[in-house]
């Protein structure tokens, strides 16, 4: 059985940036949907004792198992983006050997700032953008549809879902506003760091 965790925050925690109604929607309706479906597509098969990283690399690219892929990606892309927020009320500064890196990588931090707009622009329909590590190199990459980043040799630092039911009751069509608001003052640099290893 695949479970979800329990969020490190309340609802209301990402306030006014992300509203409290947008993640009890976002929680417990559609990430909970998708842990709900895998468990069922998986039931009774070898899969379903398998940690959720066995199980994407196992079916990636079996086009009969896109089903089960689509539910269990979306699964632990959501239980990134959940570790990659942080409440209003305990932002803190940027950890300086992250922003020394981000510096070495983009230049400034402003420069990664428009890079994730840039792709969240790019991505045609929904998908979600990341801070990963490749190479010991700091990238911005977007994928479509529930596909995690890992599967293409990256360490995911940060996720935002930029699928319209993340933002859409408050920021509507503006998905770019939604990414600078995030970006700003909600996204968790010390679990970027420490997915970093730094
Ligand atoms: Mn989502």
């Amino acid at each position: 059985m695949f479970k979800i965790s329990p969020l490190p925050y309340n609802y209301q925690d990402l306030a006014p940036y992300i509203s409290a109604q947008t993640m009890e929607l976002h929680y417990s309706k559609h990430h909970q949907a998708y842990v709900d479906n895998l468990n069922k597509l998986v039931l009774g098969t070898d899969m379903e004792t398998m940690s959720l990283e066995e199980l994407l690399l196992k079916i990636n690219n079996q086009p009969e198992k896109t089903a089960i892929f689509n539910n269990a990606g979306q699964h632990y892309n959501h239980e990134i983006f959940w570790l990659s927020l942080s409440p209003v009320a305990s932002k803190k500064e940027m950890p300086s050997a992250l922003k020394i890196m981000i510096e070495r990588d983009f230049e400034s931090v402003d420069n990664l700032l428009a890079r994730f707009k840039e792709e969240a622009a790019a991505q045609f329909g929904s998908g979600w953008v990341w801070l990963v590590l490749k190479n010991d190199k700091l990238m911005v990459t977007k994928t479509a549809n529930g596909r995690p980043a890992f599967l293409d040799g990256a360490k995911p630092l940060l996720a935002l879902d930029v699928w319209e039911h993340s933002y859409y009751l408050d920021y509507q069509n503006k998905r770019l506003d939604f990414v600078e608001a995030v970006f700003k003052n909600l996204f968790n640099w010390d679990f970027a760091a420490k997915q970093a290893g730094l």
